[in-house]
């Protein structure tokens, strides 16, 4: 893992020796113009009474509020499925959560769920939004599902969502939403792909955890280089 602190790139600003460290790795955690927050799919169908309600989903709100100012990038994904999604259960009379092979290898098959233009689709209404220059949408192509907020599941279609960020000078990116073991999980390890240094933030996610669905997505953190914070890091 690459500490800005003591890395001698041209582009380190001098300042930065004197960033607050505050967390066991010892990077500097206080977001500046060069770090993004991703905001993962807090809609109301994967919170409390959602379609697929994740376990205390809702509880990342107030948290994410509470970050979100620090940062000067925000990005919002919203799952966006057309009706008849291929990763629909009931697409193929199919049992939900159990799995099926679709041409890109094997899929996850889900209650329907963040139909587009339906009230489960929307953001969570205390959501604070206003500040999120962009919301990327995601799993729209009927054939294809999408947890990461970069590539589709075929993991060749791109969100477009490298290029905003290069484009905008962004080097990290801060992960925060829904849900940790499925969408911020495959979003953290793409922005790794695509050469972002990665955090997550870990109390501002909540999982699904399904067969052993979280540990696995921590192993696989440790593993590529994912850094795990809390939101009082920041
Ligand atoms: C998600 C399953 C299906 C997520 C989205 O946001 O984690 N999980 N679609
Ligand atoms: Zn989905």
């Amino acid at each position: 893992m690459v500490n800005r602190n003591q890395s001698s790139g041209d582009d380190d600003f001098p300042y930065s020796l004197y960033c607050i460290v505050d967390n066991e790795e010892g990077l500097p955690m206080t977001p500046d113009q060069q770090d993004a927050l991703l905001i993962i799919d807090v809609q109301n169908d994967f919170c409390p009474g959602g379609a697929l309600a994740v376990p205390a989903g809702d509880e990342v709100v107030s948290i994410i509020n509470n970050i979100s100012p620090k940062f000067q990038t925000i990005v919002l994904t919203q799952d966006w499925h057309p009706a008849g999604h291929a990763s629909f259960a009931t697409t193929h009379n199919a049992d939900p959560f159990s799995t099926t092979t679709l041409h890109y290898g094997e899929q996850t098959l889900w209650p329907d769920h963040c139909v587009q233009g339906s009230d489960g689709a929307n953001f969570h209404s205390q959501l604070k939004s206003d500040s999120a220059a962009l919301v990327i949408r995601k799993g729209m192509h009927p054939g294809i599902d999408s947890y990461s907020a970069f590539f589709e599941n075929d993991q060749t279609t791109s969100t477009g969502l490298s290029g905003y960020l290069r484009h905008l000078g962004i080097k990290r990116v801060f992960c925060a939403g829904l849900a940790f073991d499925y969408c911020v999980r495959f979003t953290a390890e793409d922005a790794v792909k695509e050469n972002f240094e990665t955090v997550v933030i870990e109390d501002a996610c909540r999982a699904i955890d399904m067969d052993g669905s979280t540990n696995a997505a921590t192993e696989s953190f440790a593993k590529i280089g994912v850094t795990l914070v809390q939101s009082t890091s920041l």
